[in-house]
């Protein structure tokens, strides 16, 4: 498809310096005009009001991790009269720093930005041909770009673990794909209770439809929907843990922006309900429920009296250990996420520590189909100068194309006439974590060419929509002349599957008292955004393990 002359695709009327100095996204962003310096002077927050756990401690559970799975088992444990100390490797991000906010703007990165890298590792890479990423200092920063061989994984560090970053799109899937996502759980009982308990535990609100229509912060979205609706494709508002009364007041200029100032990537410094102001508070208002921050669980093993040993390394905010402690738990849950939760098993089990492991850890590893894209729009549909931070709509082609794609923001602060947008795709492809003894370190067998069906699934809809509007991708986004962003996930699932690593609830085979309670549950693909799953799973494995292990 050729060029159209009225087709805004970010060169005309801009300067490159005008859009660069000013971009930002949930999905991308940057960090520009040297405003992701080295020399940021944000004071640093420290790990504050947590009552860390002593060498040689005995404790009846310890949970590994402060995300959803982690949070939810805590906070249903303490309820039912246990005892529970979590483990978090990241820090405690309950303290402003200098500049009078706990968390860095998504436009101008930090030292708080990323977790123990020297240089920002952006989504979006580039803009107008531009690379974004810039030096920061190395710290225990709130977001992690892990990479491997063949793709980059985004998560979350510190205590609350993805709800500290993520764009709180809390989806539940449609009833009729459960049984592709979770094959051995009964769809009745998650839709009847536990998906209603999650929403609940979450505070999972929705946008109001005529305030949405009015607006200007979702201008983009209605374009997206527009578009999609033009092109015969459904447009759905997708719920968010985002307080949408809180983002009515901020553009009534009546409270501190924070959506409508852009953060998300690097944490909200008000209006999203993260899990730290919903059952993690909960749970430590039980007194039952202690935290230590800053802790990074390296090994569990069997020990002699029964129980098992747990070791852990302490960390200082530049990432050195300060400390090794060594300490007991009847009960051991690992919620570390799926990347880790998988990467300790697969270590765990290869040198010995937990033998009696089974055959499938590691296995059953998926992207959620992550990938991106960006369409040029025409002048005529412009995006909007202000644009909120929150997603709050997708275009629903699972159906028929295996794509559920985002209405996601650029929030740069000036009209770029882009649609941005994150798919999430019916990907077959599942990798394996394995131990690798020569660098001691655990690969993940993810290749980059396994994104093709992404690709193709996302194309359903945007090659669609850009036939049917004359428009065309954006190139410039993700390196130079490349369309997809298929280099990385936010999502990652699987690695210790239910059904398979574990019995039907959690509990890993081989070794009574250790359970997985996280995403690595989660064999590859919810079809949707996945902390509601992960989250009513976790209601649903808690309740009968506390009924029948406790
Ligand atoms: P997770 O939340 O990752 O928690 C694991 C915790 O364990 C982390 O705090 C780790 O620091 C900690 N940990 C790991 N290893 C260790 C160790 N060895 N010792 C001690 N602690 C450890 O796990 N999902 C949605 O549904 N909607 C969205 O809008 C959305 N947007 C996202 C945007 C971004 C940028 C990112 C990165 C993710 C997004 N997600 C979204 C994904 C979502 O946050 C993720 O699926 C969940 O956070 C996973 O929950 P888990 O409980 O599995």
């Amino acid at each position: 498809m050729s060029d159209s002359p009225m087709r805004a695709n970010g060169s005309s009327g801009l300067s490159r310096r005008g859009f660069i100095a000013g971009t930002s996204s949930i999905f991308g962003v940057a960090a520009l005009s040297g405003r992701a310096s080295a020399a940021s002077t944000a004071a640093i927050p420290t790990a504050v009001g947590a009552t860390v756990i002593d060498p040689g401690a005995h404790v009846p559970v310890l949970i590994i991790g402060t995300g959803y799975g982690g949070s939810v088992a805590a906070l249903r444990l303490a309820q039912a009269g246990v005892d529970v100390h979590m483990i978090e490797m990241g820090m405690s991000w309950d303290t402003p720093g200098s500049d009078g906010n706990v968390f860095a703007n998504t436009t101008s990165p930090d030292q708080r930005s990323y977790w123990l890298r020297t240089r920002t590792k952006q989504p979006l890479s580039n803009f107008l041909g531009f690379p974004l990423d810039k030096d920061v200092p190395r710290y225990t920063g709130i977001l992690d770009a892990e990479e491997f061989a063949g793709i980059t994984v985004y998560q979350g560090r510190g205590v609350g673990g993805g709800s500290l970053v993520n764009g709180g799109m809390a989806v539940t899937p449609r009833r009729e794909n459960f049984g592709a996502i979770l094959p051995t759980v009964d769809a009745a009982e998650m839709y009847d209770v536990y998906y209603p308990r999650a929403n609940s535990g979450l505070g999972v609100n929705h946008i109001d439809p005529a305030w949405f229509d009015g607006a200007a912060c979702y201008q983009y979205a209605r374009v997206g929907r527009k578009h999609a609706q033009r092109s015969g494709f459904p447009f759905v508002f997708v719920p968010n843990v985002y307080d949408f009364d809180y983002m009515k007041q901020e553009a009534a200029g009546a409270v501190p922006k924070s959506a409508l100032a852009g953060e998300v990537l690097y944490g909200n410094n008000h209006g999203k309900k993260s899990l730290q102001k919903t059952y993690l508070a909960q749970a430590r208002a039980t007194g039952r429920v202690t935290i230590s921050p800053l802790h990074k669980v390296t090994s569990v093993s069997p020990a002699a009296g029964g129980g098992y040993t747990v070791a852990i390394d302490q960390i200082n905010t530049s990432g050195d250990t300060t400390a090794t402690k060594s300490v007991t738990a009847d009960r051991v849950f690992f919620a570390a996420g799926s990347v880790g939760t998988s990467k300790l098993l697969v270590r765990l089990k290869a040198t010995g520590a937990l033998p009696g492991l089974n055959g499938e850890i590691g296995k059953g590893w998926g992207d959620n189909g992550n990938v991106m894209c960006g369409r040029a729009n025409h002048m005529w549909d412009a995006t909007g100068k202000l644009q909120a931070s929150m997603p709050t709509g997708g275009i629903d082609n699972w159906a028929a194309g295996g794509a559920f794609a985002e209405v996601a923001p650029l929030p740069t602060g000036i009209e770029t006439y882009a649609s941005f947008y994150l798919s999430i795709t019916k990907n077959p492809n599942r990798a394996e974590f394995s131990w690798n003894a020569a660098t001691g370190r655990v690969d993940l067998s993810w290749q980059t060419a396994w994104k093709q069906p992404s690709i193709n699934a996302a194309k359903t809809i945007f090659d669609k929509i850009n036939s049917k509007e004359g428009t065309i991708y954006r190139t410039d986004l993700f390196g130079t002349n490349k369309i997809w962003g298929d280099h990385l996930t936010y999502h990652p699932l699987g690695g210790a599957v239910l059904g398979k690593a574990t019995d039907n609830y959690g509990r890993l085979h081989g070794h009574p008292g250790l359970y997985v309670i996280d995403g690595a549950l989660i064999p590859g693909n919810t079809s949707v955004n996945p902390f509601v799953t992960i989250t009513a799973l976790a209601e649903r494995n808690i309740e009968r393990i506390i009924a029948d292990d406790l």
